[in-house]
């Protein structure tokens, strides 16, 4: 006898709902918004968030990177943090970076969770780390592409996930003090996600 065919360890990714209500066109807001591809190391901007693991140790993708450049004394600060919960942040100091903090985000990992917990853990992220950078006087912010490498978040379902917690929180009063938010992308499917996205979270004016 023929045995089912095993259920996928989760669901297959749906097609993306619309955000409701529809975001309001705003140029103000649009123009704090800004998608480049290249290398987080060389942002001189007010805080870089790290796509990090729970250890907050170090590791390979974006998290290796930033700890070279950084040096070691990064990673003496990040173990003096005790680790990180999923869908949380710490903050450190950037070191060797150019930029003046560190944030490490921890992502989830796509294949251990439902799609929509994944969701909710990866805009917890992007909650966190804007919460923490405007708290502690950060006007310019970059994202890495938070689990979407080894992580294995599809890209094209983490950049409304990404997109939808960035402009909520630059809309609320907390945001106010963020200037600028770059998302940086190592890789074109980065890219294409973001830029299929970006018009119906900041849609133009
Ligand atoms: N600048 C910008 N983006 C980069 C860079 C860079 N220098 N290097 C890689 N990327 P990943 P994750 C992109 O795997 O999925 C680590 O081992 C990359 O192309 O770095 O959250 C940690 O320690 C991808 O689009 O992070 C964790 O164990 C994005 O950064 C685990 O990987 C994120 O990919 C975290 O996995």
């Amino acid at each position: 006898r023929k045995l089912p065919p095993t259920p996928p360890a989760h669901p297959l990714p749906t097609t993306h709902t619309p955000p409701t209500p529809a975001p309001r066109p705003s140029s103000t807001l649009n123009a704090r918004l800004a998608v480049l591809r290249g290398d987080i190391t060389h942002l001189a901007v007010d805080a870089v968030v790290n796509a990090a693991n729970r250890s907050l140790l170090g590791g390979g993708g974006v998290d290796g990177a930033i700890h070279r450049a950084a040096g070691p004394q990064l990673q003496r600060a990040c173990r003096a943090l005790g680790g990180c919960a999923t869908g949380s942040a710490k903050m450190t100091a950037a070191y060797g970076l150019p930029c003046r903090h560190v944030i490490h985000a921890v992502g989830p990992v796509y294949e251990l969770g439902d799609g929509p917990r994944s969701a909710a853990l990866l805009a917890g992220c992007y909650a966190r780390s804007l919460a923490l950078a405007a708290g502690a006087g950060c006007r310019s912010v970059a994202f890495s592409a938070i689990s979407t490498g080894v992580y294995g978040f599809p890209s094209r379902e983490a950049a409304p996930v990404a997109l939808g917690a960035i402009r909520r929180f630059l809309e609320g009063p907390e945001g106010e003090g963020i200037d600028k938010v770059v998302i940086v992308t190592f890789e074109m499917k980065d890219v294409d996600a973001y830029n299929e996205f970006i018009p119906l979270y900041f849609p133009p004016v």
